[in-house]
């Protein structure tokens, strides 16, 4: 992740984990590997004569289980998005858009809870993931801080992400673009800066869960078989803004077509064919698994019947690091860097990593 690397000094190079849009594409090789309107079909509550009788099930909707093709579709698919496979999903309520702001504050004001972003970073943890030797930074990297995107002036090498990622001070939840900044007016934005332990314990205080990484992807299908998108196979630039992404050339120079730069607020764009909001763009979303990057090699030919994960977690960029899946991209993905907005796209980040652009979702069983 991208704070390990900062810690390990290697900046520059090992800032390309992050849970963003910051790894270079890998075009499909022939071998194989490689990186519509939609309907407003909400389902809502009204619609399930089960959701009147749990009052906790508000905000969310019946995914109708079924078997699906997990996996890359595309040419733009990754290497650890083959090989395709089949997988069962058991029906689960989830919710319908990404914890807002207003939402999260509500945890905090009952509970008390401090995020990851806002305690000092504990060393003795931190440099278990980091290679030997490691050098402790000076006290003051290890103050409450998270990352914020700051645009570059001009074209950048896009390998080179330390161009648009900072590592700044006072950055967490409250204040996303650090001291100065505030949600004020953003209570209906996805809440960012929180970690993968700030929305588990969120899930806990509110009874519900993390989803796994093949219910968010079956999720994000929305119905329909096999397509790049959770809309289907329109491309990203056609007709009307589909989600918050990037537009234009990153990381200097954003259109703006989709009316936003950062977050969005939750539910402004078309929801997919379940009646999910943001499923592509906005903010990375935090699944329940772990991330292990030849995952679906040991699925292929198998029909998996609701998968939590691997038992271990791997990634070739940074081995010594444990980390969970992320997914959905964010407002900072572009076809031209990373299209984390597909719907099998795999992102990876260590747990206690926050940035601008990451949040989650909350599902639940049926029963
Ligand atoms: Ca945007």
């Amino acid at each position: 992740m991208l704070l390990h690397r900062i810690f390990a000094g290697f900046l520059f190079v090992l800032l390309l984990s992050i849970s963003s849009c910051t790894q270079t594409p890998k075009k499909a090789t022939p071998d194989g590997h490689s990186c519509t309107p939609t309907n407003t079909r909400f389902s809502s509550s009204e619609s399930n004569p089960d959701s009147d009788a749990d009052a906790t099930r508000a905000g969310m909707v019946l995914i109708p289980g079924g078997r699906f093709s997990m996996g890359g579709d595309d040419a733009q698919a990754w290497r650890d998005e083959f090989p395709k496979h089949d997988v069962l999903i058991d029906s689960f309520w989830m919710d319908i858009h990404e914890v807002t702001n207003a939402q999260f504050a509500q945890f905090v004001s009952e509970t008390g809870y401090v995020t990851t972003a806002e305690k000092a970073v504990d060393w003795n943890e931190l440099k278990k993931s980091l290679p030997p030797g490691t050098p402790k930074p000076d006290e003051a990297l290890l103050a409450p801080a998270s990352l914020v995107f700051i645009p570059s002036e001009k074209p950048v090498h896009l390998r080179d992400v330390s161009q648009w990622w900072q590592w700044r001070k006072g950055a967490n939840w409250r204040q996303p673009e650090g001291p100065g900044s505030s949600i004020e007016g953003k209570e209906l934005h996805p809440v960012v800066h929180v970690s993968w332990y700030d929305a588990v314990a969120y899930c806990k205080w509110s009874g519900k869960r993390l989803p796994t990484e093949a219910e968010w992807e079956y999720a994000s299908r929305g119905g329909i078989q096999n397509a790049v998108y959770t809309w289907g196979n329109e491309a990203i630039e056609k007709g009307n803004a589909k989600a918050n992404t990037w537009e234009g050339s990153f990381p200097y120079q954003n259109k703006l077509r989709d009316g936003y730069y950062l977050t969005a607020p939750v539910q402004h764009f078309n929801a997919n064919g379940y009646g999910l909001y943001d499923m592509s763009g906005n903010v990375w979303e935090w699944c329940a698994d772990l991330y292990h990057e030849e995952y679906y090699q040991a699925l292929e030919g198998k029909i998996t019947d609701n998968p939590k994960g691997p038992t271990t977690s791997y990634d070739s960029n940074e081995p010594l690091a444990e980390k969970r899946v992320t997914r959905g991209g964010s407002f900072l993905c572009h076809d031209s860097y990373c299209s984390g907005y597909r719907n099998s796209m795999r992102m990876k980040t260590t747990p206690d990593t926050g940035s601008i652009h990451t949040g989650f979702r909350t599902v639940a069983d049926l029963n």
